[in-house]
């Protein structure tokens, strides 16, 4: 195929079935069994599939995956840092043995592959994630998805490609192996140079790339990340939309851009070794590895998962083997004197230096304050500015939270009122009897009907602060955990403000409004909250309100000067 550079092992393995096989298989396949591949598992099966985790044949089978967790090889020997495994319930597993053939489904069903079922077994999860991570902190995040998310068992085998994965986005811009070397063939480009990113371009990472051609008189590939990344990333779409308008800063026919579907796993040194194989897979003769290349940053107690220079380190000692060059850099910074960016290892003292950690990048641009220019292009911060707005047309969720009868209700139609009449917000009120009778009213008062409960009016205001909107809800919502849930879909989509209706069961059983205490009390009403039924406190509500203390217009009112102080009502 006069390839310029070998893929690893090789042979770019396109695991593709021809028209007629496929056709043939697809006709089969209603006789399978269907595995629903997860959206982490729908981006490693397009890679594997279509080449560029070249020489996998399919879902990693034991032998390969013990080779890989002991010793950063494949069982022939070759070098591979990441286990490519599919993970299934046990209960999936119970049902298929080995030589069976499953069919693997996205989620509308759509067959993508079928699987020849070669090893089914436990795996050490805890094992794999200090032999893969280094580590087993829960928050960092491959180990989160390796032990929370991750099915149990893993099944092992050879994939027959059906159809790929279907994308209806930037499509132009998405390419298999073969399809980008031959983009390479065509324009004579033999050496590239790849750069691997997850965050939006500014001006640093551009001089960067630049430099790394120059350097080394190639080529320069773009070659963003679009699959999953890490929770709190901007938005992939977003991310496309600068890189586009980034590219019109260089020089003409020198740079390509091109999206990956891959699923990164945040393992730092060892991801940085696979990242640079599958560049390799997709013809580029060089990759740039700069300071914590894939790190999750730090632990919560503020130690880096990973030394800053660990993964050039573990890439130099294999760079060799790995045949494809790596190009280390150094943060750049930007010397103000010289009105340049420079690696920070070639200032000196008395250079006058600008940084902008992206920490306080991102808390200027949802604050509404000012960039400086030398920071990145007024192109991207208008992209950015689309996904940061200013914190009054920003969504949130008003969450209160209390025992029946203690007055939430009352004070989320006062603070509806106020909001409605102020007149700058669209609000919904989600209020518990309001859900109960139009969205739950087939659920009764069990644990896990509550908590279905709390998650569809989680899931509807997750919807209505995505969108800018604000949602009050109020809900008994008892337990801790699924409050936590709730609070975890729509923190990152807007504000969630959690409000503690404090009034004790004496007062509210003295009330007792609906008479349904006393109903309670009589054993007329089984699994009441506060009588045969926790309520759990919260914790760290952002306000608490004791209603003995206070009338619901003075509760109201006070909730509307700390929405306004917090800058999202004006
Ligand atoms: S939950 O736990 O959050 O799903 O409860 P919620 O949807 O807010 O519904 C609470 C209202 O339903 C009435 N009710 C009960 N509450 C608690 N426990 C039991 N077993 C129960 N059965 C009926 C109760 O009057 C609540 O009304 P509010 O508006 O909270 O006073």
């Amino acid at each position: 195929m006069g390839a310029f550079k070998e893929p690893h092992g090789g042979v770019l393995k396109e695991l593709y079935l021809g028209e007629s096989a496929a056709e043939a298989e697809k006709a089969r396949s209603k006789d399978y069994k269907s595995w629903d591949l997860t959206e982490r598992q729908l981006c490693d099966i397009e890679l594997i599939l279509n080449g560029a985790l070249s020489p996998l044949e399919g879902f990693m089978c034991r032998r390969d995956y013990d080779s890989v967790l002991a010793e950063i090889r494949l069982a022939s020997g070759l070098l591979w840092p990441i286990p490519m495994t599919l993970d299934v319930t046990q209960q999936f597993a119970d049902e298929i043995s080995k030589g069976e053939k499953i069919a693997l489904r996205d989620r509308e069903g759509v067959l993508i592959a079928v699987l020849e079922v070669e090893d089914v077994w436990v795996p050490d999860k805890p094992a794999e994630a200090s032999s893969i991570f280094g580590t087993d902190h829960p928050a960092h995040p491959g180990v989160d998805y390796l032990m929370q998310k991750a099915n149990g068992v893993y099944v092992g085998g050879k994939l027959m490609g059906i159809e790929p994965p279907v994308h209806y986005d930037f499509r132009l811009l998405r390419d298999s192996p073969s399809e980008l070397r031959g983009r390479f063939r065509k324009l004579g480009w033999r050496k590239i140079v790849a750069f691997q990113t997850r965050n939006p371009m500014h001006r640093a990472h551009r001089e960067l790339t630049l430099r790394a051609a120059l350097e080394h008189e190639a080529n320069l590939l773009l070659h963003p990340v679009v699959g999953m990344t890490k929770a709190g990333d901007v938005d992939h779409y977003t991310r496309v939309r600068c890189y586009e308008r980034v590219i019109e800063t260089y020089p003409e026919q020198t740079t390509a851009l091109s999206i990956l579907n891959l699923a990164m796993r945040m393992a730092g040194p060892k991801e940085a070794l696979w990242h640079g194989i599958i560049r390799k897979n997709f013809g580029c003769t060089h990759f740039i590895i700069g300071r914590d290349h894939a790190g999750p940053g730090t632990n919560p107690e503020g130690q880096p998962f990973y030394p800053p220079y660990a993964a050039q380190e573990l890439f130099a000692a294999h760079e060799k083997e790995l045949d494809i060059s790596m190009v280390p850099f150094q943060q750049m910074v930007y010397v103000e004197d010289k009105a340049q960016y420079l690696p920070v290892n070639e200032t000196t003292p008395e250079m006058k230096i600008r940084t902008l950690t992206g920490t306080e990048f991102r808390r200027r641009m949802r604050e509404g304050l000012e960039i400086p220019d030398w920071y990145t292009f007024p192109e991207i911060i208008e992209e950015l500015r689309k996904i940061y707005p200013p914190r009054d047309k920003q969504g949130f969720t008003v969450f209160f939270t209390g025992l029946s009868g203690a007055g939430k209700s009352t004070i989320a139609n006062a603070l509806l009122v106020k909001m409605v009449e102020n007149g700058a917000r669209k609000v919904t009120l989600l209020d518990g009897d309001i859900v109960r009778k139009n969205l739950s009213s087939e659920l009764s008062f069990s644990r896990e009907h509550r908590d279905l409960n709390i998650l569809r009016i989680g899931f509807v205001a997750a919807e209505i602060t995505k969108n800018g909107g604000v949602a009050i809800c109020a809900p008994i919502a008892p337990y801790r955990e699924t409050r936590r849930q709730v609070r975890e879909m729509i923190c990152d989509k807007g504000g969630f403000i959690e409000i503690y209706v404090a009034t004790p069961l004496e007062v509210c059983e003295a009330r007792d409004r609906k008479g349904i205490y006393a109903k309670a009390r009589a054993g007329l009403i089984k699994g009441f909250t506060g009588i045969d039924d926790p309520y759990q406190e919260p914790e760290n509500p952002e306000m608490v309100i004791d209603t003995r203390a206070l009338s619901p217009d003075l509760a109201a009112h006070r909730i509307f000067v700390k929405l306004e102080s917090m800058g999202y009502i004006r």
